[in-house]
């Protein structure tokens, strides 16, 4: 990330650690599929979601090591997302954070297959995590697992994935794109957010909170990506750029222009800062990291 976060070493460590140790170990003849899994889930995200969900989670004075678990599991799922998003019948990238994507090192069957394991697989490390078998944290476990299923599901992710392939040749207004956006990225970074807090605490003042603030992030960084994609250039990336142009795909800034959405993600970051003010915890990451999504080069 850029100098101007206060890059947090700690729980970068704390993630990478625990999503090492989480590579499956078994023996199943053919090593391929475990490997593609490690090339996807090892390969130098900025793991902003599991992030969220530790440093919400601090921000409500929570237990890190109870909320691990659910970080990795939202890791997870955004990498199984990556790597079918990259296949040829969807976004058909040949790149992924400057290397080649899965399916171009492993090939398409393997790459299905690792992508339905890390999908497969968060929902058995949250529902196997320290906090799903002790009572006292039992129920919010499951409300964490629930809502991360929900998010990335039909009602999230799948069904702004759905609404995005809809729209490829079709003309969309702004309020399509917007409710594409909100369901297909902002909804397992809200999930993110709120799992921090879920899992820390049973105040819901907090969980809407953290929801206010991911709303307002979510959509930021996704007009980010968008004005990323058409002024940036392959190698700051780590991907291809103008892939919307090429692809023919509306987007908040092609309906609006660059200046208009700079001006929109500006107004998004102060609602997020705004959104902080309830927590008593630390939550100078959580301001930082609002003003570097909006910044970002890459
Ligand atoms: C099988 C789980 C599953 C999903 C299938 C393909 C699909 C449905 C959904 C696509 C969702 C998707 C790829 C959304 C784009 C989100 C986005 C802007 C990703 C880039 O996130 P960064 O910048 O990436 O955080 P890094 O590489 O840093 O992790």
């Amino acid at each position: 990330m850029s100098n101007n976060v206060s890059y947090n070493e700690e729980y970068i460590k704390l993630i990478n650690k625990a999503l090492t140790e989480y590579i499956p170990k078994t023996e199943l003849y053919d090593s391929r599929l475990v490997e593609s899994v490690e090339y996807s889930l090892l390969n130098g995200g900025k793991r902003i979601r599991p992030l969220l969900t530790l440093e919400f989670c601090k921000a409500c004075n929570g237990d890190i090591n109870l909320a691990l678990p659910f970080a990795c599991a939202v890791e997870m799922i955004h990498t199984s997302s990556l790597i079918h998003d990259d296949l040829p019948c969807m976004d058909d990238d040949d790149m992924r954070r400057g290397k080649p994507s899965n399916h171009i090192e492993f090939g398409q069957a393997t790459a299905v297959l690792a992508g339905d394991t890390l999908l497969n697989y968060a929902y058995e490390i949250m529902l196997d995590s320290k906090a799903a078998k002790e009572t006292k944290t039992q129920n919010r476990a499951i409300k964490c697992a629930y809502e991360l299923a929900k998010s990335s599901g039909v009602y999230g992710m799948m069904g702004g994935q759905a609404i995005d392939l809809y729209y490829e040749d079709k003309k969309a207004t702004e309020d399509i794109v917007l409710k594409m956006y909100e369901k297909k990225t902002g909804a397992i970074i809200r999930a993110a957010c709120k799992m921090g807090c879920m899992i820390s605490s049973d105040d819901e003042n907090k969980v809407m909170a953290a929801d206010e603030y991911a709303k307002a992030i979510g959509l930021s960084f996704q007009i980010v990506d968008d004005i990323l994609d058409l002024t940036s250039d392959n190698e700051t990336l780590g991907k291809p750029v103008k892939s919307d142009i090429s692809k023919n795909k509306m987007t908040y800034v092609s309906i609006n222009g660059i200046d208009r959405s700079r001006k929109k993600v500006r107004e998004l970051t102060e609602k997020a800062l705004k959104a902080l003010d309830v927590f008593d915890g630390d939550t100078k990451f959580l301001k930082e990291l609002a003003l570097y999504l909006e910044n970002r080069k890459n």
